[in-house]
């Protein structure tokens, strides 16, 4: 099929791009994230999670708070010529001049401190949800990382799992990616390698393997002399898909929705290509049981640079 084709008949998009490569080249290597209805109970939730490694919870959120959260974001960002000067925060429309990538960051570190985002982080139907998702007192990792994606940048996670960054403790985490306004799929939303928590779950066997000789500190680094730079599995998205036999399952988010992750589950984010000159916003936290190990590197809030 061609990726025009792929458009038109199952309206996955045709021109997807993550560092430099285009998805959709092998459009039977692309699919679509199926979403959950979080009314359907946590057993059944705690089931799809365990057999594909993700559960994408539709409007779990209150919509309204999470675009208020997004403005508040925004209207604070834009101090540094992040957004478009008399423009709604809400709407994250990106300035047309470059933001002053310093200020940017400050601020950034400054929003990642605040009580209004551990509010977020911490409200308390999620909270509620998570101490029932883990079976106990669910603990939130100090370390809480908020991203924005400016349109028309290169700027995409590549393809990695979880884990590699918080070896340091048990591996019973459960990441929540939350996307802090809407993310279309061409926004650049997270693309999940479908069934790739099992493919997670084998390499991080052959790393321990690898690992036997290593110091603890360096077992547990995401830079260690076995990783690839920087803890990621590949930049090449398509190229991963082949080589796996299996797709990248792609997104429309909205306002509201919350997706849990295993840390064994391979994602990976796509380029912000947003038409409307959006800014992509998000927020990625990981919880565990208070009761499991406590990997110690992430008790401090997260620093760009941090090594982590
Ligand atoms: O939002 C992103 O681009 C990456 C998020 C991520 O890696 C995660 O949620 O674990």
């Amino acid at each position: 099929m061609s990726s025009t084709a792929l458009k038109a008949e199952t309206g996955l998009p045709s021109d997807l791009i993550a560092n430099g490569k285009v998805l959709s080249a092998a459009p039977h290597r692309m699919g679509r994230l199926v979403p959950t209805d979080p009314g359907i109970g946590l057993e059944a939730i705690r089931s799809l999670y365990e057999e594909h490694g993700y559960v994408w919870l539709k409007g779990f959120l209150k919509r309204s708070d999470v675009l208020e959260f997004r403005g508040w974001v925004f209207s604070h960002l834009a101090a540094a010529g992040l957004i478009e000067e008399g423009s709604d925060p809400i709407l994250g429309l990106a300035a047309s001049q470059s933001p002053e990538k310093s200020q940017v960051d400050r601020i950034l570190m400054s929003l990642v401190r605040s009580v209004a985002f551990e509010g977020f982080c911490t409200q308390p139907q999620l909270a509620r949800f998570m101490d029932a998702f883990l079976s106990g007192i669910s603990y939130l990792h100090k370390r809480k990382i908020m991203r924005f994606t400016l349109p028309g940048t290169t700027t995409a996670t590549p393809a990695h799992y979880d884990l590699v960054y918080l070896r340091g403790g048990t591996s019973r985490l459960v990441t929540a990616w939350i996307p802090i306004g809407d993310t279309p799929v061409d926004m650049g939303g997270l693309v999940y390698l479908e069934g790739s928590h099992a493919i997670g779950s084998r390499m991080e066997d052959e790393f321990a393997r690898k690992s036997l000789g290593l110091s603890a500190e360096e077992k547990i680094s995401a830079f260690n002399r076995n990783m690839t730079e920087g803890g990621w599995v590949s930049k090449d998205l398509p190229d991963m898909a082949e080589r796996f036999d299996t797709r990248w399952l792609v997104a429309d988010y909205e306002a509201g929705d919350v997706v849990l992750h295993s840390p064994y589950m391979i994602h990976a984010a796509t380029t912000n290509q947003s038409a409307a000159n959006l800014i992509r916003l998000s927020t990625d936290i990981r919880y565990q049981n208070v009761e499991d190990e406590i990997d110690a590197r992430w008790s401090n809030h997260w620093s760009l640079g941090d090594m982590l």
